[in-house]
């Protein structure tokens, strides 16, 4: 046994030889990265499967979720040229992430919200962390659109996925995978937003394939119904969905998206609100893991993909699902979704009882 503390190390520092810093990149960092990749030995069994599923889980990382990834190498970045501000549109977790980051490097941080459609706990991040927090009449879409203008005519440097530090950042994931698994798993099946961690999964996949010879995963992305531009070919005006998170109506990486879909042969294809709650409880229920809404589209999207016929039967090889975001981030939901608890008197016997012990 090691009898030293185990050091963590941040995604910049792990994976320094595969990004684009140096010696004189300030090194700005939560500490993210190196999250649990776990067997979903219980819904295996549920749907009956012979591969094997492991389910990432990003909602570990320090401001729960993937976005720490792409943050601490756009923001490093950012402090490396004297940025003083930092400015991205938000569903809510970039929003998060940005703003605790930009305290790490001592910067001012502006998110720019959709009003009344964030989950209250990327909220509440972002307002603990001191970000300038601007609540827009519009959706995620016109969010962005502003954001591109405002960086045009201030100095302010954009951390929304369209910053290619975010992208180089994220694809550490796919690395994670890969060395945890001491292979490439055969399919991979994620959320699509604003498909900026799509193209950085396909990105690191790639790279590695390329290096090493292996074929990378088919990539399964997968939108919600209501708001599924790439799947329908068309942007949504009004894009709808309970995973707000992905509530998408034109993605900045729509063309790169499609090129992952294609190269690796996967899909992006849609899951309605209702399988995307579903397979949200079964995670909870099935495996013990909280993830938030827009993340059970992974788990959403290999029921489809089973019931469609786009896995052969008897597959044996490995599945991934990344778990983009904690179940924490949106309580109230939870909440609403279930039974609330029973009240009772407060002795052993009615406890027990109503424990059904
Ligand atoms: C939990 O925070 O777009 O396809 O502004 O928070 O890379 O956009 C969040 C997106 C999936 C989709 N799961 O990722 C934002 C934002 C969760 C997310 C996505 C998001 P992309």
């Amino acid at each position: 046994m090691n009898s030293g503390p185990l050091r963590r190390m941040g995604v910049i520092e792990r994976f320094a030889g595969i990004l684009p810093v140096s010696d004189k990149t300030p090194v700005i960092t939560l500490l993210e990265g190196s999250t649990p990749l776990i067997e979903a030995v219980n819904i295996k069994k549920s749907l009956g499967v012979s591969f094997d599923i492991y389910l990432k889980y990003e909602g570990m990382n320090p401001t729960g979720s993937f976005k720490d990834r792409g943050m601490t190498v756009a923001v490093s970045k950012a402090a490396e040229k004297g940025s003083r501000a930092v400015i991205c549109a938000s569903t809510g977790n970039t929003s998060a992430s940005a703003s605790a980051y930009a305290v790490r490097g001592g910067m001012k941080s502006i998110v720019v919200i959709p009003e009344g459609a964030i989950a209250l706990g990327k909220l509440s991040q972002a307002l603990i962390h001191g970000a300038s927090v601007v609540a827009v009449k519009g959706n995620f879409d016109r969010c962005l659109e502003i954001v591109k203008d405002i960086c045009e005519n201030y100095e302010v440097e954009m951390v929304n996925s369209i910053n290619p530090f975010r992208i180089e950042g994220q694809k550490t994931a796919a690395y994670e995978v890969f060395q945890d698994l001491g292979r490439m798993p055969d399919y991979q099946f994620m959320p699509v937003g604003n498909a900026g961690n799509i193209t950085a999964y396909w990105k690191g996949y790639r790279e590695i394939s390329e290096s090493g010879g292996c074929t990378p995963p088919r990539m399964m992305g997968f939108q919600a119904s209501g708001a599924a531009p790439i799947v329908e070919g068309r942007v949504f005006d009004n894009p709808e969905t309970v995973a707000t998170a992905i509530r998408i109506g034109n993605p900045a990486s729509w063309k790169k998206a499609e090129e992952a879909r294609d190269e690796s042969g996967g899909v992006i294809e849609s899951v309605t609100d209702s399988e995307i709650l579903s397979a949200w409880r079964e995670l909870a229920c099935l495996e013990g893991v909280f993830a938030e809404p827009a993340s059970a589209a992974s788990l959403a999207g290999l029921k489809k993909s089973l019931s469609a016929g786009d896995i052969p039967e008897g597959f044996d090889g490995e599945a991934v699902l990344v778990l983009t975001g904690h179940g924490l981030k949106d309580p109230g939901r939870a909440v609403e979704s279930v039974d609330p608890p029973g009240v009772v008197e407060a002795d052993i016997e009615e406890v027990a009882r109503a424990a059904g012990l």
